[in-house]
């Protein structure tokens, strides 16, 4: 039988926390034959509903599940961790001040890097999903310098889910069946959602995206729109955060970068920027990424069109400037 792997996951308590720790326990994030034990960290007024979530996980009876840490404490709950996604974060409120939150974040983010580099495993895959998620993930980065920069990622899965959901149902296809759409650069709404060199399978081959929806101007438009502000969209409907799907995409993305990406697929990932296709390099930027042997590699020589160039660095100042005021909070 295999040896457990160990999975943290930060804001356990929160409404992702709740939709994703059953899909770990349930074999979705690291396979149906992998084992898990589940640590999971909140901040003290959580703690008695992160003990709700530990009794209704024992309550669930998961096979795959090994054991349960739910603490307040964050070295009890980074040590051994192979896996760390890190969901809690200091939330936007009304009123507030870029600044004051980006603070609140780094003051956070400074610690629990800390706390991971000195009790996590031996090469542990860190995935930052709270919001700055890049920079949130770059400050990770810059207080665990033993860490492989390579390790540490930033989750732009579900815009990447979301931009293969628009087209699916633009086109009445399978989901499946599309693949190869590219998220660049931030989580936030200066992302690119780019279908360039998108594809959908159709019974007579792989066809190109633009080819299929014959309709540029929606492409370069509501397209777009629609995958940068549907974050915004579910909150208005739903009068709450985007939680089950966040959770799946977390799955996804930890599951891809673990296992691989299939054979002539890839997908969005927030990663250390080398500088790319001349994106910003030293800032967490989302790149097309395959995945092999636990690694990602970014995809190069992809075609970038005068468009396209236009938002990819729209997007990198936007992260620059970021990177900036992180680290104004820092002095
Ligand atoms: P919730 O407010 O429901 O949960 C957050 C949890 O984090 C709370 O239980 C809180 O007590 C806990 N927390 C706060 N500070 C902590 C600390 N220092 N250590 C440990 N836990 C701490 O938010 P939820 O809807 O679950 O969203 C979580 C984060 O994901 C937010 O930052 C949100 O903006 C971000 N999102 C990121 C997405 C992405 O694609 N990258 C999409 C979904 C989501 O919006």
């Amino acid at each position: 039988a295999k040896e457990p792997v160990r999975v943290l996951v930060t804001g356990a308590a929160g409404q992702i926390g709740y939709a994703l720790v059953p899909m770990i326990a349930r074999g979705v994030m690291l396979g149906a034959d992998q084992p898990v034990i589940l640590n999971m960290l909140d901040i003290p007024p959580a703690a008695e509903a992160l003990n709700g979530v530990k009794m209704e996980l024992v309550d669930a009876a998961f096979p795959l599940l090994k054991g349960v840490v739910a603490t307040t404490d964050a070295v009890e709950a980074c040590t051994g961790v192979n896996v760390a996604v890190m969901v809690g974060g200091f939330p936007r409120k009304e009123g507030m001040e870029r600044k004051d939150v980006m603070s609140k974040n780094v003051s956070i983010y400074k610690s629990q890097a800390s706390a991971l580099e000195q009790h996590a495993a031996p090469n542990c895959k860190v995935l930052v999903v709270a919001n700055p998620a890049n920079t949130n993930a770059l400050i990770l980065k810059e207080f665990a310098p033993s860490i492989p920069a390579k390790n540490i990622t930033c989750l732009t899965r579900l815009d990447h889910n979301r931009a293969l959901g628009q087209i699916s149902e633009k086109l009445n296809v399978q989901v499946s069946d599309v693949k190869n759409v590219i998220i660049w650069g931030n989580h936030s709404s200066t992302q690119y959602p780019d279908v360039n060199h998108a594809t959908v399978m159709t019974p007579s081959g792989e066809k190109p995206v633009r080819e299929l929806v014959k309709d540029d101007a929606w492409l370069n438009g509501e397209f777009i729109t629609t995958v940068q502000q549907r974050g915004a969209a579910i909150i208005k409907a739903r009068k709450l955060s985007s939680a089950l799907s966040a959770a799946s995409a977390a799955c996804d993305h930890i599951r891809d970068w673990v296992l691989g990406t299939p054979e002539g697929t890839w997908v969005s990932m927030g990663v250390y920027s080398d500088g790319s296709y001349n994106a910003p390099a030293g800032v967490i930027y989302s790149f097309p990424v395959t995945c092999k042997n636990g690694e990602w590699t970014i995809v190069q020589g992809l075609a970038i069109d005068e468009f396209s160039r236009k938002k990819l660095d729209l997007t990198g100042v936007e992260l620059t400037e970021e990177k900036e005021l992180a680290y104004s909070c820092l002095s």
